[in-house]
């Protein structure tokens, strides 16, 4: 008889991803009104999380903008590690292996939105890789993998289906912010809270509990969407680090979208603090290679 579970594996690797881990239902106890796994798809038992590890020849490309200069390269990093190929790549695995599922059990498969450009958000992708066993969340708010450290980008398929869950990840603590900081320091918007500074976001799930930054999603969205020049924009604007809503919706409807590609958002990308955390073998890869100084 058909190992389903590995078969749903086998499916995610055809697809082009990396890491495929299952969910029981169990651990999205705490998880908000309107977005438990059964608030959309009703009698809901598994959720699956793939994921996909982004190109060293991607991020290496951030290097040369923040580090050489090279602001017309970030493009690279928005086709192939942001907007574009992740996205696709991930919504075609994600609908691979729901009609995987359907085909093969009867149950229903609900692939969700994998990001920008793709309508909306389910659920949250990043509690459903943790609780799916994937890696941890990191002091940036993003979740680690032991292989890739951020470097990742995940998408979910819900299902009827009670598959076997894997067990919350074990392994060695990936991300000590105490220590550590790097993601905070690389910020350019100061978006990131300090370790110790703020009061830590907490999630419990699984019997785990974690802790990540308190993020400023408008400074975060300054640097992605490059609404000064400082932040790679071809205009100032923004008059002030610290804009309002209001300022900051006000400019983002005034920036161009000429030549944003399919996005049709004004995009800088940003990802530095993604590009710079140490976990998932920086050093070996970006450091000795001299493909990056660092922060
Ligand atoms: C919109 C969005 C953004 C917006 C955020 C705007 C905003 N105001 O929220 C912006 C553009 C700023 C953004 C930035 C980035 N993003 Co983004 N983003 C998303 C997206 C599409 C939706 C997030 C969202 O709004 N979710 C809805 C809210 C309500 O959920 P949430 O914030 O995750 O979590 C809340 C609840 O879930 C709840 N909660 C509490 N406890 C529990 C417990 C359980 C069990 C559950 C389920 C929920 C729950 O509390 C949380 C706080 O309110 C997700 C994909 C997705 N569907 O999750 C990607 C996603 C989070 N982004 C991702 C990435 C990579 C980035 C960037 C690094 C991109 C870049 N610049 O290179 C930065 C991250 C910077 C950082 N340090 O965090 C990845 C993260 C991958 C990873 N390794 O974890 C995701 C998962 C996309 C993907 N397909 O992989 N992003």
């Amino acid at each position: 008889m058909m190992n389903i579970k590995q078969s749903i594996i086998e499916t995610a690797r055809n697809a082009g991803m990396d890491m495929c881990k299952i969910a029981g239902i169990d651990r999205f106890a705490t998880a908000q009104s309107g977005m438990h796994p059964t608030d959309v798809l009703p009698g809901c038992k598994s959720v699956i999380v793939i994921g996909v590890r982004l190109l060293d020849g991607i991020v290496q490309a951030n290097f040369r903008a923040f580090e050489n200069g090279r602001g017309d390269l970030k493009g690279l990093y928005g086709t192939y590690g942001y907007s574009t190929l992740p996205n696709f790549e991930l919504t075609y695995a994600c609908y691979a292996v729901a009609q995987f599922i359907e085909r093969n059990t009867g149950e229903a498969a609900t692939p969700c939105s994998t990001g920008p450009m793709t309508n909306g958000a389910q659920i949250s992708i990043r509690h459903a890789a943790v609780a799916a066993g994937l890696g941890e969340f990191g002091w940036m708010s993003i979740v680690l993998t032991p292989e890739f450290g951020p470097r990742n980008r995940f998408g979910v398929i819900l299902t009827t289906a009670e598959l076997e869950p894997d067990p919350m990840y074990d392994g060695k603590k990936l991300c000590n912010p105490e220590s550590c900081g790097i993601c905070t320091n690389a910020c350019p918007t100061k978006a990131l809270s300090k370790y110790g500074e703020k009061e830590a976001r907490v999630v419990e799930m699984g019997g785990k509990r974690y802790e990540y930054c308190h993020i400023d999603m408008i400074k975060c969205s300054m640097a992605l969407m490059a609404l000064t020049k400082e932040l790679g924009g071809r205009e100032d604007l923004l008059s002030t680090d610290d804009p309002t809503p209001k300022e900051f919706f006000e400019a983002q409807k005034k920036a161009r979208t000429d030549d944003v590609g399919l996005q049709h958002v004004a995009s800088w990308h940003c990802g530095r603090c993604l590009s710079y955390c140490p976990v998932g073998n920086w050093g070996a890869k970006f450091k000795a290679t001299g493909l990056s100084k660092g922060v």
